[in-house]
Formats: structure tokens, sequence, C-alpha cells
């Protein structure tokens, strides 16, 4: 069966405008490739594009060994945010979102341009600005968050939201690696992490990316901010929940799902 790029690409960007699920696209075309996922992908792009929607930057996804195992790959993925995606309000409208799950990042806002499939840990933080921690609300298009590494490629990998902290450091002020992160939900932990759960630093992440990106004759630009993908594993949120997420030697983010 060929694949109608484009078709499918609208479906799961409809999905996302509607909040409403669909089945995962490799029960209707169970041979696609991973290459073309990121085709599909690119088709999002370009409708948020039309639309008038801004690229914040690109996105890791599946960065942590545990989520790796868990879903029986070894290569982390990548997809967008855009610029409607950001919230700075202190609140989040549950009707946003179809089964929403909340997930503690490192962000990298990038001073220059990265190409290449052979760059460093340390060329990585020569080119970043600053570093921030954030939270990503992740929330997938297909029923059930049920999916194999294809589908999540072509729903951009479930991006919905980012809340970004307000505080800034540059990226050789800190060790990454060590960046002890929390996530407590109504006053409870739900999750903790490291910053060296992600790929070991997460400015190795960021490192993947520009080989992943390279692949496709893409490259990471001044000005991206980038989200290094989840220290922590993702925990669904609901109505009524206050999110409370703290980095040591960043920040803290709070937000109420309303
Ligand atoms: C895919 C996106 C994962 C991360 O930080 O690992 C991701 C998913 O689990 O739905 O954003
Ligand atoms: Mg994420």
């Amino acid at each position: 069966m060929s694949v109608n790029y484009k078709a499918i690409a609208k479906l799961l960007e409809s999905a996302e405008i509607k909040k409403s699920e669909v089945t995962k696209i490799t029960m209707d075309y169970p041979e696609i490739s991973i290459e073309d996922a990121y085709i599909i992908q690119e088709e999002i792009v370009q409708i948020k594009l039309a639309k008038g929607h801004k690229v914040v930057g690109p996105k890791m996804g599946l960065t942590s060994k545990t989520k790796m195992r868990q879903m029986g790959v070894e290569e982390p993925i990548c997809g967008y945010v855009f610029d409607y995606m950001i919230e700075d309000s202190g609140t989040v409208n549950f009707s946003d979102f179809i089964h929403p799950k909340v997930e503690l990042e490192i962000a990298f806002l990038m001073g220059k341009d990265l190409s290449g499939s052979n760059i460093t840990v340390s060329e990585v933080l020569d080119a970043t600005d600053y570093v921030m921690m954030a939270v990503e609300i992740i929330d997938s298009r297909y029923k059930n968050f049920q999916f194999t590494l294809r589908d999540v490629v072509a729903d951009n990998t479930s991006a919905s939201c980012i809340i970004v902290g307000n505080t800034v450091r540059k990226p050789k002020d800190l060790d990454l690696r060590m960046v002890a992160g929390s996530l407590t939900i109504n006053g409870e932990i739900v999750a903790t992490g490291m910053g060296a759960n992600i790929l070991g630093n997460p400015a190795e992440s960021i490192a993947a990316l520009s080989r992943m990106l390279y692949k496709r004759n893409k490259f990471i630009k001044r000005g991206d901010l980038i989200m290094a993908g989840a220290m922590t594993e993702a925990i669904p949120i609901k109505m009524g929940d206050i999110v409370f997420a703290e980095c040591s030697g960043l920040s803290a983010i709070t937000f109420k799902v309303d």
C-alpha cells in the first residue's frame, strides 16, 4: 500500500486540534518505516507553518535509558515544539488535552547554529546561551497513549505544551548531569530523576539531536529552544491537580490543571 503522507499528517494534526484520539497509523499502514514517519511529521510542521505558527525549536524524546528499554529501541526520537504550545499563565486547561502526562526536562537556548554528525558535548555547551528547567506536557493523539516508535514519530512525538522555568543559567556554571529533579502532584512526590538520566548528560541529547537532524539535511539553529527529553517517567495529570516541579541549581515551576 502506498503511503499518503499528507493525508496521515492531516489526520494527526486534526486529532490534535479536536482533542480526539485516533487509531495508531501502523494499524492501517503496517509497512510504514521510521523514515516515512519523519516525512509525515515534516508534513505536520508544514501544516502548522501554513497556519502561521512558528517553530520554537526541536525536541528530543525517549532519551532516558529506562524509557528506551521500555520501548525496545536504542535511538531516541525528535519532533518540534511550536509557539502556541508555550504556556506561562500558571494554569493549563484540561480541556486542551486528550490524556495529558507531565515530564521534567531541561531546555537549551542556542546561541549558535550547530550542524553535523560528530558534535561533542563541549561543542554543544559552547553553542548554548542558557539552560533552563522545563516541564513538558505530552499528549499522544493515539488511543490509550499506546503506539510504536513509528507512530509516535509521525505524531510529532506527542508534543503538546511546554512550560519553561524563569531562571536561566549559563550551561558551564553547573554540571547538568548532577541536576536533581522532582515532580510533585498535590503535595506528593510522584517522580524523581537526574540530568544524567538524559543520555548520560542532557548536552549529549543535543549532540544526538544534531546527528538525527543531519541525516535529514537539517540542523540546530541559533535561537532554537530545545527540550532535551524527560529525566523522569511521564506522569498522568487530571483536572484539579497542582503540579510542582523543581530542579536543583535551576528553579521551580508550578501550575494548576483547571
Ligand atoms: C513520546 C514523547 C517522549 C520525552 O521527553 O521522552 C518525550 C511519548 O512518550 O509520548 O517527550
Ligand atoms: Mg518530553
